[in-house]
């Protein structure tokens, strides 16, 4: 069985919403509310600094048996005892990634049109991001994607896709109607007053 099935509400710790003193803290609490996977995304620190925030998140996630991934470097995910990685389109191939990660992790792929969805096939990650749904100050360059192909994407992959990009508890009923099945939430989780609690509305919302 795919260590991700079952595993619907996917949280992001994004440095660019939560100050390196707040990270431990804050992975606490999505972990405290629920969170099923979680990614570490920092964008403007460096491998080294990464490393160092990956490696006090790890054993959070290990002990509450969640999924722990690094956004862009998978030649960290050994050292830092994280479960894999997640890739974009422009970095390496998932064969790459996964060797650079090591026998066994988990190698997630963005894809962002149908074309990229269906040639993320040949590539077998064990699983896809697809979006923005919906125009996101956390991913500003990109056009979104609607709502409208959930569905068609969701039927043409033989692994999960976890839709992504403007997703809050507000529209996440309007999501699942359309289709989505997992789904990734980053700035309405980290800048909620009690994130815990909104990961715990989230996952209700997703159960129900
Ligand atoms: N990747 P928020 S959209 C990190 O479409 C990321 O691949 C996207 O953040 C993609 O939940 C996105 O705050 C931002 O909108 C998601």
């Amino acid at each position: 069985m795919n260590t991700l099935s079952g595993r619907r509400l996917y949280g992001i710790l994004d440095t660019g919403y939560v100050p390196a003193e707040r990270m431990i803290p804050m992975a606490r609490s999505l972990l405290a509310g629920g969170v099923q996977i979680l990614q570490l995304r920092a964008k403007k620190q460096t491998p080294l600094e990464i490393l160092a925030m990956a490696r006090e998140i790890a054993p959070l996630c290990r002990a509450a048996g969640v999924p722990f991934l690094i956004n862009d470097h998978p030649e960290l995910v050994p050292e830092a005892g994280a479960d894999g990685a997640h890739i974009g389109q422009e970095d390496m191939t998932v064969a790459e990634a996964r060797r650079l990660a090591g026998p066994g992790s988990l190698i997630g792929k963005s894809t962002h049109s149908t074309e990229q969805v269906l040639a993320s096939v040949g590539e077998c990650p064990d699983y896809i991001g697809f979006g923005p749904l919906f125009a996101t100050p956390t991913k500003p360059d990109y056009q979104p994607v609607g709502t409208d192909l959930i569905r068609t994407v969701v039927d043409s992959v033989p692994y999960p896709v976890y839709c992504i990009g403007g997703i809050s508890a507000g529209n996440l009923p309007h999501v699942l109607a359309e289709g989505a099945r997992n789904v990734v939430l980053v700035s309405d989780l980290l800048l909620a007053p009690d994130p815990a609690a909104r990961v715990a509305l989230c996952r209700s919302l997703l159960s129900s």
